[in-house]
This record gives C-alpha cells, sequence and structure tokens, in this order.
C-alpha cells in the first residue's frame, strides 16, 4: 500500500505522511522543482525487424479469493494488489491486499491462496500470523527451488509501532494448505518508514532479493539480500540515497541468468512532471551495484493530479516493472523494464531493453507496447515476466472511461506483439464498491514457466474487488 506524501512536505526535511486506509486528501500542484528537468517519452513505433506475435489462447478467468470467506462489514471487501510466484511446475502461490485485516487484525491486511492444479482452481488461505504485530499489505511472493516452501513479503507494523517495517515470512505447503511461520522483520526501523518492498529469488543460489523505499522524507531505495533462506539478512545497500526536492518510489528488483540482480524504480515520482526510470545492477549476488542510468522517462499524470476513471486513490503509482531473460537463448541477459506514461494524455506502457555492460546497464529507445498508444485509454500497471524460453510477457489493466479489461502482450523473440485481451467480463470500477484505498491496488501480476503464463489481477466484476486469475499460453 504507497505511502502518500504530502507535496506541500517535500524537500522541507520532514517527515511524510500517510499510508492509505483513509480517503485521500487534494493534493496541490507544487512549483518548487528542482532538477531534473526532462523529456517526455516517446512512447511510440515498433523496433525495427521484429516481427508481431500471433495471439495466445487464453483460459477461462478463475475467481482465486472465497467471496464467502470476506468479512469486512459487507462494505466493497477489497482483495487487490496481486503477486503470483512458482518455480514452474502445478504449484503456485498467489497472495494480495485484503481490507479484511480492517475489520479483523487477528488476520491482517494481506491475504494468499494456493493452487495445485496450475491455476486450474484456488483455496483462499485467509490471513498470516501476525507476530504479535499487523501484517499490512504490499504482499510479495517468491518460490526458490523447493516448489513447496513460499516466502511472503508485506509492509509490518510492530506491536505499538508509529512506523512500518518490511516483514518476510517462510511458509511450507501441504496439500492446499501452507503453515507460516512468524513474519521475521527485515528492517526494524522503528524511526524510519518503509513502503513498496518486493521480494525475488534466485534459483541459482536460493539467495532472496528484497528492494523497497525507505522514507525519513521522500524516500531512499535500499535492498537486502538473505542466504540463508530468511534466517538472516543483510545490512542495507542503498541504491539511491534520499533527495531533497525528489521523491523515490516504487522498486522492483529482478535476477539474471549469472546471478545478476537489477533493481528499477521511479525517481520524482509526484515531484516531478516528468519523472525517470532509474536501474543499478549488482554481478556480485548484491553485494555491490553499478551506477545508477536512466531507462527511460515518463510523462507523469500524478504530478497533474490526473488517474484512471474510477481509480480512487488521489496519486496513482508509476513505477516500473522489471524481468531478465534468464532462458539460455538469443536474448540471455537482456533486462526488460515496462512503465506507463501519458505522453499523449492517456497512459500507455513502454519497454525498454537493456543489457550489462560489467556491471552498467547500456539501454535502448523505449517502445509502445499497446497496439493503440494516445488513444482515450489509460494503460496502466504494466508487470513483466519473461518465461524459461525467453517469451516476453507484459500484463496491464487498459481502462476506457472506468470499464476496464486486463491486456496481455507476449513476444517469442524480445519484441513486443499484439494485444491480447485477458479478461472474459470486463469490470465497472466506478460502479465497483472498494472500502480500501487503491482499490485497484499499486499493481498486478504475471509469471512465465513452460506451461504458460500465470496472471493475477484485481477485478471488479462481482461489484467489489477480487484476485481473478488466468493462464496466457503462447
Ligand atoms: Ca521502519
Ligand atoms: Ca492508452
Ligand atoms: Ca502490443
Ligand atoms: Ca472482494
Amino acid at each position: 500500500m504507497t505511502r502518500r506524501l504530502n507535496r506541500a512536505v517535500l524537500g522541507a526535511g520532514t517527515l511524510a505522511l500517510l499510508i492509505l486506509l483513509q480517503p485521500a486528501p487534494g493534493v496541490a500542484q507544487s512549483g518548487l522543482l528542482g532538477p531534473p528537468t526532462l523529456s517526455d517519452t516517446p512512447g511510440s513505433g515498433e523496433p525495427a525487424g521484429l516481427p508481431q506475435a500471433r495471439g495466445q489462447a487464453v483460459s477461462t478467468n478463475g475467481l482465486v479469493n472465497d467471496r464467502a470467506g470476506q468479512i469486512c462489514n459487507g462494505n466493497g471487501c477489497t482483495q487487490s494488489e496481486t503477486t503470483i510466484a512458482t518455480n514452474g511446475g502445478s504449484i503456485l502461490y498467489a497472495g494480495w491486499n485484503d481490507s479484511e485485516g480492517f475489520f479483523n487484525p487477528a488476520v491482517g491486511v494481506s491475504g494468499f491462496g494456493v493452487s495445485i492444479d496450475g491455476g486450474t482452481t484456488w483455496t483462499d488461505g485467509g490471513g498470516l500470523p501476525q507476530g504479535g504485530g499487523l501484517v499490512s499489505g504490499d504482499p510479495s511472493l517468491a518460490v526458490c527451488d523447493n516448489p513447496d516452501q513460499v516466502f511472503m513479503a508485506n509492509l509490518f507494523f510492530p506491536a505499538g509501532a508509529a512506523n512500518a517495517d518490511v516483514s518476510v515470512h517462510t511458509g511450507t505447503r501441504v496439500g492446499t494448505t501452507v503453515n507460516w511461520g512468524p513474519p521475521v522483520n527485515v528492517t526494524q526501523t522503528p524511526s524510519r518508514f518503509e513502503d513498496k518492498e518486493y521480494l525475488v529469488c534466485d534459483r541459482l543460489t536460493n539467495n532472496l532479493y528484497l528492494s523497497y523505499t525507505n522514507f525519513g522524507f521522500n524516500g531512499q531505495i535500499e535492498l537486502r539480500r538473505s542466504t540463508d533462506g530468511n534466517l538472516t539478512w543483510s545490512a542495507p545497500v542503498v541504491l539511491q540515497p534520499e533527495e531533497l526536492f525528489v521523491v523515490n518510489q516504487g522498486s522492483y528488483p529482478a535476477v539474471g541468468p549469472n546471478g545478476e540482480v537489477c533493481v528499477a524504480w521511479v525517481r520524482g515520482w509526484l515531484t516531478h512532471s516528468t519523472p525517470q526510470i532509474q536501474m543499478r545492477c549488482s554481478i556480485d549476488q548484491g553485494q555491490t551495484f553499478g551506477p545508477s542510468v536512466i531507462v527511460g522517462r515518463l510523462r507523469s499524470n500524478a504530478f497533474r493530479g490526473v488517474k484512471p476513471v474510477g481509480y480512487n486513490r488521489t496519486e496513482i503509482l508509476e513505477s516500473p516493472f522489471i524481468d531478465i531473460d534468464r532462458s539460455g537463448g538469443p536474448n540471455n541477459g537482456t533486462i526488460y523494464v515496462a512503465w506507463q506514461t501519458a505522453a499523449s494524455g492517456r497512459y500507455d506502457v513502454a519497454l525498454n531493453r537493456c543489457t550489462l555492460s560489467g556491471n552498467t546497464p547500456v539501454c535502448g529507445t523505449p517502445v509502445a507496447v499497446n497496439d493503440t498508444p494516445g488513444d482515450s485509454a489509460d494503460d496502466f500497471f504494466p508487470w513483466v515476466s519473461v518465461d524459461p524460453s525467453g517469451r516476453v510477457g507484459i500484463l496491464w489493466f487498459r481502462n476506457n472511461g472506468g470499464i476496464t479489461n486486463v491486456f496481455a502482450d507476449v513476444s517469442p523473440d524480445g519484441g513486443t506483439g499484439v494485444d491480447q485481451q485477458v479478461t472474459d467480463v470486463a469490470s465497472n470500477w466506478p460502479a465497483t464498491s472498494s472500502d480500501a484505498q487503491p482499490n485497484f491496488g499499486d499493481y498486478i501480476n504475471l509469471v512465465g514457466s513452460a506451461n504458460g503464463f500465470h496472471a493475477v489481477w484485481a477485478d471488479g466484476r462481482n461489484g467489489d474487488p477480487d484476485v481473478f486469475y488466468a493462464t496466457i499460453v503462447p
């Protein structure tokens, strides 16, 4: 759950305010902008010579959470902000923000589900052990080489704490049940507020990598690793120090074929009209990182106070999403970074590809992913995943006046393909009742496997946000 920042205090060295769960106050536009001054992402054009992919087969959409088990006083029970993990077999884990925790703190604000049949059916697992505190959403799941062990990162408030930390639970699956250990408090920073953590596992080493924002005032991007399966965690590596006039937020890590670790984030969110997508990479398993490079720029609608129709928080997060080709194929090691940009007024999805020269990313020119850039629909939250054969899948929301579907673009060769509709029923988000902000969440999720791309997203077709699933078979 993304923190809201009071733009009036940005750069003043004052602790920024408020996590979600409350109606968002209006955020005034600020003229007090420091560097960088950035141009908009072009966001158009396919790279020459890349063939268009054919359409893909999409399964019937399935409900992941148990609506009968919703406990939120019957008012817009919200499951959204989805995460999914698998190590490639038939066992899948999904997670989400769950508003049940607002009414039933014993289960917390993070929910999860399990499928043991490749996503055909799901069992809602309820909540996680709360460790005497409150597990508070921003869920992220990771699976290493053991398909029956799962790790889940969340924001975590220790008992009596005013500021969030980041915790990671370890779970062991038996059938459709996950037996979770207590939350391991990774950050333990009572005077600082962490946010937007995300977790990945490198199956070469079983190292876990966790990136997040550490807010003193405007946010710095940090990464920690665990080499012993969530027993202990390293001290943080600061990837982006806190900056006086620039908000840094929304980091996501990915691992490459040779143990590379790359982290992308948005620099200048809310403070700049054209924030930058930044990235740093490590070639020593997350111990040291190369230089911070600009992967691309976006035209921000969050800065302008513009959001997709039906999105219920004032500021929408404009973070990048990232994955790395580990296929051993022709694009092995290529880093794919996707983000949303409003270059033409409404959001479109941009993608850039980078490769490493030593530990320095070398990036190309961003291209448009959605087939109709510049139209009146908002295309946003573009999760990217590369499957074991090197296919690149991107999943995003496409919102036209509030009527929203999920689309996927799958390319066999590192390019982009024809947009494929994933949802079999559209959501009308302005008519979808939600007791949580943001109702859509801050991201959706896709993971590529030999069995296809597994997609999870927040869906309003039943009148309140639920988690839905589909398999996209290339
Ligand atoms: Ca903290
Ligand atoms: Ca668009
Ligand atoms: Ca496309
Ligand atoms: Ca629901």
